[in-house]
């Protein structure tokens, strides 16, 4: 299978919403522009208009799936309620602030279509990855590879980007991943426990830019900091869980 010819047929697409009413529309035209097929589920935990414009999106489209997560606690219970509700087994997750590309998707889902692993990581640490659309936040960067090298130690398999918000797995894959976190740190306790279960994982290299509208999770470098210690903890939490 080539990535021209890729529709994403067979696959859903989840994209965790905190008031994103800024980026929403042109977000998921880019996920249904690259993936004509695709099951699109927007779950939106916020307060702002995010759900009535999907709503009106899903109008001409019945592949957009605009889900209310009622009592969101945070990204991680976002994406678990979305794969609840996917109707395909492979399944990518994509975030509304379009920091990433959704031209990337066809690339990061065809590994794991083709079962060449359970578990595949979009990265933004890689030669190829690319960063012209970013203006780099060095604690974060430095953060974000620290926690990299983190888990490369704790799981014994190098990674090069663990806390990215481009990720796509198996149905079965994240079910035995079984994650627990409903914040942030879900995105390592998946790849800790991917290696903890013996799982194949593959990173490859995707775009970044910076946020242009709403806000980040992690605004302010006492909250990063902050995020960053919350997620060591739970990390090596996942590696010792049984
Ligand atoms: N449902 C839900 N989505 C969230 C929450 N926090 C962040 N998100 C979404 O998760 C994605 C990544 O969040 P973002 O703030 O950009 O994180 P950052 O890139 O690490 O700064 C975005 O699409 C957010 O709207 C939350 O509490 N609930
Ligand atoms: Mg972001």
């Amino acid at each position: 299978m080539t990535t021209d010819a890729f529709t994403g047929a067979g696959t859903s697409i989840i994209i965790a919403c905190r008031n994103e009413q800024e980026m929403i529309t042109q977000c998921v035209s880019s996920v249904r522009d690259a993936l004509p097929e695709a099951e699109i589920l927007v779950v939106d935990g916020g307060t702002d208009r995010t759900i009535e414009i999907v709503s009106a999106m899903a109008q001409s489209d019945p592949l957009i799936r605009p889900i209310r997560n009622h009592g969101d606690r945070g990204k991680g219970h976002a994406i678990k309620t979305g794969i609840a509700e996917a109707r395909h087994d492979v399944i990518a997750q994509f975030d509304a602030d379009l920091q990433f590309a959704a031209t990337d998707l066809p690339a990061l889902l065809q590994p794991v279509l083709a079962g060449e692993c359970a578990l595949c990581i979009g990265s933004r640490f890689l030669p190829k990855s690319s960063r012209h659309g970013y203006k780099g936040i060095a604690t974060r960067d430095f953060g974000n590879r620290f926690l990299a090298i983190l888990t490369s130690c704790l799981t014994g398999h190098r990674r090069t980007d663990v806390t990215t918000g481009m990720k796509a797995w198996t149905r079965e894959a994240i079910e035995l991943i079984d994650f627990r976190d409903d914040a942030y740190s879900y995105e390592v306790e998946i790849i800790v426990r991917a290696h903890r279960l013996g799982l194949r994982v593959l990173d490859i290299p995707v775009e970044y830019a910076s946020r242009t509208a709403g806000e980040s999770m992690h605004a302010g470098s006492l909250h990063v900091a902050k995020a960053g210690l919350v997620i060591i903890a739970k990390s090596i939490a996942a590696r010792f869980r049984s």
